[in-house]
């Protein structure tokens, strides 16, 4: 009775276990790097969001270089590029048939350029694999919210992608999305997902899409136990936003619907998505990217960096100069692996250690080919008399790599604390890992902007219909507008002496950052504190995914400024109240 009660309480776990990943996706998951390539007319305006209003004319990228960017990425060591042939804004970087508003209504090369085309063979003549990223909301394309129309378009225009530029290896759907007034486009997804696997059956797909999930932040990292087997009770289309982002991801539950859904880590090398001069400083640190890169390619997940083309269309050299640098790391860091050689026998494989070689990295795979086994390993040395663990954790699965304090010993073995059948190692590796030094505390962001005299002396928040107290929630100052009243609520900070002002700089609250997240909001400044100028309406785009420092240049500077105010007027999660973080003018 009690056997038969645990094997079928077993079952679900024995059957996540038998889940395997198609060639396509054995193959990405293989890559230990992919890079993600955000231009666009947003370059041109400084924004991580078009609007669809945007005009071609400021597309005008001089020196634009798509075999330099090809070169960059394939010294960082990828062989997999996306680039966004279509963001949100609807501008297209291939002369669509569909649409006006492409390159070829850009000064760029009279019209007559394709970016597409230029990168994709770019990427071709070093071995690089290209994928595309057409993005399903477009703020531009008039058909856009009646469904059947703009299904079509978007149909014709991944038929445009999929049938003149030889293999793509990814199509990357982007779930963001704001409704256009009025309407909303209901997306065939399952028409999309056809006419892909019709006209490259070896595509995959990212994102929306039943082939790669989004790990849910853009922020680099991955959950503790990253698990590539998945209980799918929803469609791909509907696994959303809120689903990625769930701590827990890897129960069976009653394993029913068990897909091999394995995870993709995607960040930039800058704050944003998009080139922004103000980002100039802002590269991520070597560490950094190595930290990332074992949380991503070192936790059962594929990580896609993000690089930048600036106006001129080039990689800036001090990206260029990262990436090539984080490449050679790589290639180092895992060419010395101590256990060269030795067979990978067992299920909890023991090797000797060659003597007194210190290390400090561990790499471990699973064979996923037989599917994701281990739910919780631990590593041994055996060293004076005894065995010592140096690290454990919890998944496994593709690869899965550790750092730890640099040890010798005698033997290393691998102990299996729990899985979901017998485990099947195919790589185990330990190398001495040039880890580079932590990131030094660099100073606050808004020092960059905001020199000693542009401090805030004051923080209120008055606002005639709706008069709103502004409450501080801890001692971090983060503050929210009072829960009671409605939007629009406002808050002004107070210059400490007059300023010329370009700009602002909002800081999301930091903790629970969807809550209360500011979406669409204007700015006034004031030389004092009555009359009050528009510098225009702007909104925190990406900050549901990306809660970073958001800056928003105005059209014009503004001289002698004491005060600058903030109008909130919606919040992501339509909450009646908003909550802030950091307010900073850009001052000088
Ligand atoms: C997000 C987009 O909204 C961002 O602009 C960016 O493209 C990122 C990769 O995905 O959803």
């Amino acid at each position: 009775m009690d056997t038969i009660l645990s094997s079928k309480q077993d079952s679900p776990r024995l059957r996540a276990a038998q889940v395997t990943p198609t060639e396509q996706q054995y193959r990405w998951m293989q890559m230990p790097l992919t890079i993600f390539v955000h231009f666009s007319l947003n370059t041109f305006y400084d924004t991580e969001w078009g609007d669809g209003t945007e005009d071609p004319a400021r597309f005008n990228p001089r020196r634009c270089d798509p075999e330099q960017w090809a070169e960059v990425i394939a010294a960082s060591g990828a062989r997999l590029a996306i680039l966004t042939c279509k963001h949100h804004g609807g501008f297209c970087l291939w002369p669509s048939a569909y649409t006006d508003y492409s390159v070829a209504a850009t000064p760029w090369k009279n019209g007559q350029g394709d970016l597409v085309r230029e990168f994709s063979t770019a990427c071709a003549k070093r071995g690089i694999e290209f994928g595309v990223y057409l993005s399903p909301w477009d703020r531009h394309e008039a058909s856009y919210g009646d469904s059947e129309q703009y299904n079509r378009f978007f149909c014709n225009q991944l038929t445009e992608l999929l049938s003149n530029y030889g293999k793509i290896s990814v199509v990357w759907f982007d779930g963001a999305c704001r409704p256009k007034a009025g309407k909303v486009q209901q997306y065939d997804w399952e028409r999309y997902y056809r006419l892909i696997r019709k006209l490259q059956p070896d595509c995959l797909i990212s994102g929306i899409g039943p082939d790669i999930r989004w790990c849910g932040n853009e922020a680099g990292c991955s959950r503790p136990a990253e698990w590539a087997v998945i209980n799918l009770t929803k469609s791909y289309a509907d696994f959303n936003r809120e689903n990625c982002s769930l701590q827990e991801i890897g129960d069976p539950g009653n394993g029913e619907n068990l897909v091999w859904y394995p995870a993709e880590v995607d960040f930039s090398l800058r704050p944003g998505w998009f080139y922004h001069p103000a980002e100039d400083r802002e590269i991520k640190s070597l560490r950094k990217l190595v930290d990332i890169y074992f949380n991503s390619a070192g936790h059962n997940a594929v990580p896609l960096l993000n690089i930048t083309p600036d106006t001129e269309g080039r990689i800036p050299e001090g990206d260029a100069q990262r990436l090539r640098a984080f490449g050679e790391l790589l290639k180092t860091a895992f060419s010395g692996n101590l256990l060269e050689g030795l067979p990978v026998d067992g299920s909890e494989p023991e090797f000797p250690l060659p003597p007194q070689q210190t290390f400090n990295c561990i790499m471990l795979r699973e064979n996923i080919r037989l599917g994701q086994r281990i739910e919780e390993y631990a590593v041994e040395i055996f060293r004076e008399g005894s065995w010592q663990r140096i690290t454990s954790g919890l998944t496994i699965g593709n690869r899965e790599l550790k750092l730890f304090p640099p040890v010798n010993g005698e033997r290393l073995r691998v102990k299996v604390l729990s899985s979901r059948a017998t485990p099947c190692f195919s790589q185990v590796g330990v190398y001495d890992f040039p880890l580079p030094p932590p990131d030094e505390e660099t100073g606050t962001f808004d020092l960059a902007y905001s020199p000693g005299k542009t401090k805030v002396s004051e923080v209120s928040s008055e606002h005639p219909e709706y008069p709103a107290r502004l409450l501080f929630e801890d001692s971090r100052d983060e503050f929210s507008t009072d829960p009671e009243k409605k939007l629009p609520q406002w808050v002004t900070i107070k210059l400490d002496e007059p300023c010329t002002v370009r700009g602002l700089i909002l800081l999301p609250a930091q903790r629970d950052t969807a809550r209360g997240l500011p979406a669409d909001c204007s700015c006034h400044v004031s030389s004092d504190g009555t009359k009050w100028l528009p510098t225009g309406t702007f909104e925190l785009a990406n900050a549901l995914n990306n809660p970073g420092y958001q800056h928003r240049f105005f059209e014009q500077s503004f001289s002698d400024i004491r005060y600058l105010r903030v109008t909130v007027h919606s919040t992501w999660n339509g909450e009646p109240f908003f909550r802030l973080h950091r307010f900073f003018a850009i001052a000088t």
